[in-house]
């Protein structure tokens, strides 16, 4: 049930300040879809992690005190979104967070921040990924890509991955926890060079895909967008395959109308184009139910 008239969001992630990645991308895109947004910065960067000499400040030893000031206060939350953490410690602080605003039964998504492209992001070690397992147990839903997939159920990352295999994939990450897995960045091997989004509802047992064309870039942030889409629409009530139909078409446009541009990829997508088509009605479903 929704406990404010505007869904109110506590998002978990980190600010980077130049890049398009985490704080930057979730509070637009959820504002532009009628949520508040209440940061709780894990820490402040001067960009995400993909251009070199980054300055970062952590903000590990802050989150508790910040916390301890919205328990004073009585906030409540519809919804409690983590991303990227600054640090193995932070995942027990993010933990006692949720249990201690569980009181108004939120929705707790957590992005299981870890890496892309079969590499864990330059700041990680092993340890970050034995304790994000644990945190991804309090979870209603999560949004792996298909590395951080792998590297929560300890497999190898494997871009020629079957369907039959992600699907196991996905019921295996429902056993830790989460009623809804959905994998991003998965090979769609029936269609050629295509990927997909792969999801399973624990409740129904339904597996949905939706595929789209590849683009040849890469662009940080893509994740964030993906998954602040998701919470969105699911706080404003869509199904699991038409939030995902949102996400990924958000996603998709955003590629498209970057690609065209030939900025630097690391710039992140365009997203101040996109944000009005957050409220434009879904275009083409082109979710389907797997058997
Ligand atoms: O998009 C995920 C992300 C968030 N925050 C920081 C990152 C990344 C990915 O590179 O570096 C700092």
């Amino acid at each position: 049930m929704i406990i404010n008239s505007v869904p109110r969001v506590a998002a978990i992630h980190d600010l980077s300040g130049f890049g398009r990645a985490s704080l930057t991308v979730v509070i637009p895109i959820l504002s532009a879809m009628g949520v508040q947004v209440c940061p709780l910065p894990t820490a402040v960067l001067s960009s995400h992690s993909a251009y070199p000499d980054l300055h970062a400040v952590d903000l590990s030893d802050d989150l508790q005190p910040m916390i301890d000031h919205w328990k004073r206060l009585g906030v409540e939350f519809d919804a409690i979104y983590s991303g990227y953490l600054a640090g193995a410690g932070q995942v027990d602080t993010v933990k006692r967070f949720i249990h201690d605003f569980s009181g108004s039964k939120p929705l707790v998504m957590i992005d299981p921040v870890l890496g892309d492209n079969g590499k864990l992001y330059s700041a990680y070690t092993p340890e970050m990924v034995e304790k994000m397992k644990d945190l991804v147990q309090l979870a209603d839903v999560i949004t792996p890509n298909l590395t951080e997939a792998a590297y929560l159920l300890g497999e190898k990352h494997d871009t020629s991955i079957g369907l039959e295999e992600i699907k196991q994939w996905a019921r295996r990450l429902a056993d830790m926890g989460p009623d809804k897995v959905i994998i991003t960045s998965a090979p769609d091997q029936s269609k050629n060079n295509n990927t997909s989004v792969v999801a399973f509802n624990k409740t129904d047992q339904r597996f949905w895909r939706v595929s789209c064309d590849y683009i040849p870039a890469h662009y940080p942030g893509t994740g964030d967008a993906f998954a602040s889409v998701m919470v969105g629409a699911l706080l404003q009530g869509d199904s699991l395959p038409i939030a995902l139909d949102r996400a990924v078409q958000f996603i998709s446009l955003g590629v498209r109308a970057t690609f065209g541009h030939n900025r630097q990829a690391t710039e992140g997508i365009l997203l101040e184009k996109m944000l009005p088509s957050l409220n434009a009605p879904v275009q083409i479903s082109s979710y389907q139910l797997l058997d």
